[in-house]
């Protein structure tokens, strides 16, 4: 071998090794929000899925996280994730029937009686099957997690039975099925993004607002609110989505990867309600709230008869029923 054709060869070979190298290091950033704080049941979840697909994938891929309705509120984190312009978000179900009409179901209020019973719908088939229905919309839902039970909380009176709610001005998300269902009790529903609902009850705006025990301690509404009934009336759900498109150009392996990461997320999610919900009511009694703890659910639900009654046309009533009755 002559000289040059050597030194052509050892060039040829580094310039492989290079290549290999940066084919290696190739690392993919995937952009992440979440509308409420890194210290909440939804901060702690993403940021466990993000170090798990981190080490999963040998670094090759990389979330990054947005808290605190950094890149948008859920409404308009979701409408992004369906354009592509942001990979993933998770969030409530509150925007979602205004994207999956059919996943609406899920926000009807009364609809689980627990929250073991609510975890195993959507791990079981009806939550997988519904996890299908975000894909002809642009989306891939990895997993539900969860946002938890919601209570009403206010500022002007204790609520004790269904008619003290009545006329109240209430905060709620934009969420149809809720808007619908708390107008049966007699509530004057006001919807609009988390990030705001601070300073509206604050100001007056609204008088009361409702959500799980974990948002209520996170956001500080304590601050603000007087009255907290644990009415129970919903299960809030969350879901993990990606841009459809993004979860295609995922070589297969490293789709698994993610699908084992979000196992992650949702254990860290539901772990850190299971704490907020045993501690949370104490903390807020702490901080002044006055709670009203023994709720008579039944009363609540037979005032929302009409509405039920209108849900089971919409929806089904055997789609509820086959929701209501897993087991
Ligand atoms: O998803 O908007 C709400 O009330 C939600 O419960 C909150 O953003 C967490």
């Amino acid at each position: 071998m002559n000289r040059r054709l050597g030194l052509c060869l050892l060039a040829a070979a580094f310039a492989a090794a290079a290549l290999h190298t940066a084919d290696a290091a190739a690392q993919t950033t995937f952009r992440m929000n979440v509308s409420i704080p890194q210290n909440s049941h939804y901060g702690v979840a993403v940021d466990a899925f993000a170090a798990e697909v981190e080490k999963r994938t040998a670094g090759r891929y990389k979330i990054r996280n947005f808290y605190a309705s950094a890149l948008g509120d859920e409404r308009e984190a979701t409408e992004a994730v369906q354009l592509g312009t942001l990979d993933m978000v998770m969030t409530s179900t509150g925007p979602i029937p205004n994207f999956v009409p059919e996943v609406a179901i899920l926000d009807i209020p009364f609809l689980f009686r627990d929250t073991a019973h609510a975890r195993a719908t959507l791990d079981g088939p009806i939550g997988q099957e519904m996890l299908k229905k975000f894909e002809p919309k642009g989306f891939k839902a990895l997993a539900w997690g969860e946002n938890g039970f919601r209570h009403m909380t206010n500022s002007k009176r204790p609520v004790n039975a269904p008619a003290d709610l009545s006329g109240l001005k209430m905060r709620t998300m934009q969420n149809p099925v809720h808007i619908q269902a708390y107008k049966g009790f007699g509530i004057i529903p006001t919807p609009m993004a988390i990030s705001e609902v601070f300073t509206a009850l604050q100001q007056g705006t609204v008088d009361g607002q409702e959500n799980p025990i974990s948002v209520i301690k996170g956001q500080k509404f304590d601050q603000v609110q007087k009255y907290l009934t644990l009415t129970g009336h919903v299960y809030s759900p969350a879901v993990v989505l990606m841009n459809k498109g993004t979860w295609e150009k995922i070589p297969a392996a490293d789709r698994q990867a993610f699908m084992e990461s979000v196992k992650v997320l949702v254990a860290a999610n539901r772990k850190r309600i299971d704490d907020d919900e045993r501690d949370g009511v104490a903390y807020l009694r702490e901080k002044g709230m006055q709670v009203i703890a023994d709720v008579d659910r039944t009363k609540y639900q037979e005032v929302l008869t009409p509405v039920f009654a209108e849900f089971a046309k919409k929806f089904g009533q055997a789609n509820i029923d086959r929701i209501r009755n897993y087991k």
